[in-house]
């Protein structure tokens, strides 16, 4: 009688399935690559790094959904902490203005998405069951309607200055400025920003900084010396909208 043929494999050879596990990590990864692409669909041009994080996400999460290597929870949750490390400026910059609910939205998804990934792996490694896993996306969602709900009433009471007689239009558009625009002293610059994201019109040297809730304009006098001013958006990631005020 043969004892070996019926004794049970060896527990420390069983790999752990959790498809849900995986699928939670992978479907937080898939909202995060969504993000990133809707956004740039809307900036009307591609930002390298958003790029390239949108696509390591999806080649992940799609990995991930194929076969499940502990290594790749890994991974996912390295580009997950990777990302929200070096974006903090932006993070930081778009939550503060949820008057402008696009990029507000964007960010919040953006960071509610990571975090869920992260979270996900540690529950996944931690063998978590489906209760701590409903939890965690039940406290993602609630904050991302409350996110909304927030941005939406802020965007509402965004007070938007129409143009005036005599006033002279500076236009934004896919967060590109003219390169040169003329006032006379005393005069007043209407800055009508287009964009779904927030900018701001900055002359470092007269002291003036107005922050451009998206789609809305402010009218903004021009009380200088006559002379040429560079005027730019300080917004992180946004250094290369400037241009020249000719003051006559
Ligand atoms: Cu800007």
């Amino acid at each position: 009688m043969s004892r070996t043929a019926e004794r049970p494999r060896p527990s420390t050879t069983i790999v752990p399935t959790d498809q849900g596990g995986d699928r939670l990590v992978a479907g937080a990864l898939l909202v995060a690559a969504g993000v990133l692409v809707v956004y740039q669909l809307l900036a009307g041009h591609v930002i390298p790094p958003l790029a390239i994080f949108a696509v390591l996400t999806t080649v992940i999460a799609g990995a991930l959904l194929r076969r499940r290597p502990r290594w790749l929870l890994g991974l996912a949750a390295a580009v997950a902490v990777l990302y929200l490390g070096g974006s903090v400026p932006f993070v930081l910059t778009n939550l503060a203005h949820p008057e402008s609910p696009v990029s507000f939205l964007a960010e919040v998804l953006l960071v509610l998405a990571f975090v869920t990934a992260i979270v996900g792996v540690v529950l996944r490694w931690r063998d978590a069951g489906d209760g701590a896993r409903r939890r965690l996306v039940a406290g993602a969602v609630g904050i991302g309607l409350l996110a909304t709900a927030v941005s939406l009433v802020a965007a509402a009471n965004v007070d938007s200055a129409a143009l005036q007689d005599g006033d002279v239009p500076l236009v934004t558009d896919r967060s590109v400025w003219p390169e040169e625009v003329a006032v006379t002293a005393g005069g007043v610059l209407w800055v009508d920003n287009r964009d779904p994201f927030h900018h701001t019109f900055v002359i470092d040297d007269a002291e003036v900084h107005e922050v451009l809730a998206a789609s809305s304009a402010v009218r903004i006098p021009i009380e200088l010396v006559p002379g040429s001013y560079r005027y730019w958006c300080d917004v992180p990631g946004h250094e290369s909208m400037e241009g020249t005020l000719h003051v006559r």
